[in-house]
């Protein structure tokens, strides 16, 4: 079996969108270094004797050599607080944030980083989520994509559905915070 490439950083000089973050009782854990980790099959099947296919096996069927480079990069902090169980985005949860703005037609890079000790599972609604492996010529489209705990995950968006979109962590106990609505604006080109 072909050797899976190993998951890096693909666009590590892009612009970064600043976004609100607040440190308080909604984070308890901030991640010091987080690293891409698409090949680390996760807990509990790691070393077990077995080969595990993980994200970084994943390959899109078609070529994707020609699909837009991302121009512009928002990042996620994927936070929470254990014991109270209160799940946020940037420490802010759903209820307190302002929605986030997609521009339509770009193509954005969306990086999460999971300061928790859970998994997250992020779906976007309306837009598909192309994974990053680290091979630019076959990246998977998903509708899910799941962040391991205390790692980095990026994924790129095709803006093409204007409107209001849902995004959030689908596992039900988290979405009441980690959650988000998404507002595609059309822009005046300049
Ligand atoms: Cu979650």
């Amino acid at each position: 079996m072909e050797e899976a490439v190993i998951p890096m950083d693909m666009n590590p000089n892009l612009p970064v969108t600043p976004l609100p973050i607040k440190k308080g009782p909604h984070t308890t854990m901030w991640v010091e270094s987080p690293q891409y980790r698409l090949d680390d099959p996760g807990v509990g099947l790691r070393n077990n004797g077995r080969r595990v296919l993980t994200y970084a096996d994943l390959k899109n069927y078609y070529p994707t050599a020609h699909w837009p480079k991302p121009t512009r990069e928002i990042i996620l902090h994927l936070t929470g607080n254990m014991e109270r169980y209160m799940w946020s985005i940037n420490g802010i949860p759903y209820e307190e944030a302002d929605p986030l703005i997609f521009y339509y037609g770009e193509r954005l890079r969306v990086t999460f980083i999971n300061n928790t000790m859970m998994n997250h599972p992020m779906h976007l609604h309306g837009m598909w989520s192309d994974l990053e492996t680290g091979d630019e010529n076959h990246i998977p489209r998903k509708h899910t994509v799941i962040v391991q705990p205390g790692a980095k995950l990026s994924m790129r968006v095709m803006v093409d559905a204007p409107g209001r979109w849902v995004f959030h962590c689908h596992l039900l106990y988290h979405m009441g915070g980690m959650f988000r609505e998404v507002t595609v604006v059309e822009t005046q080109k300049a």
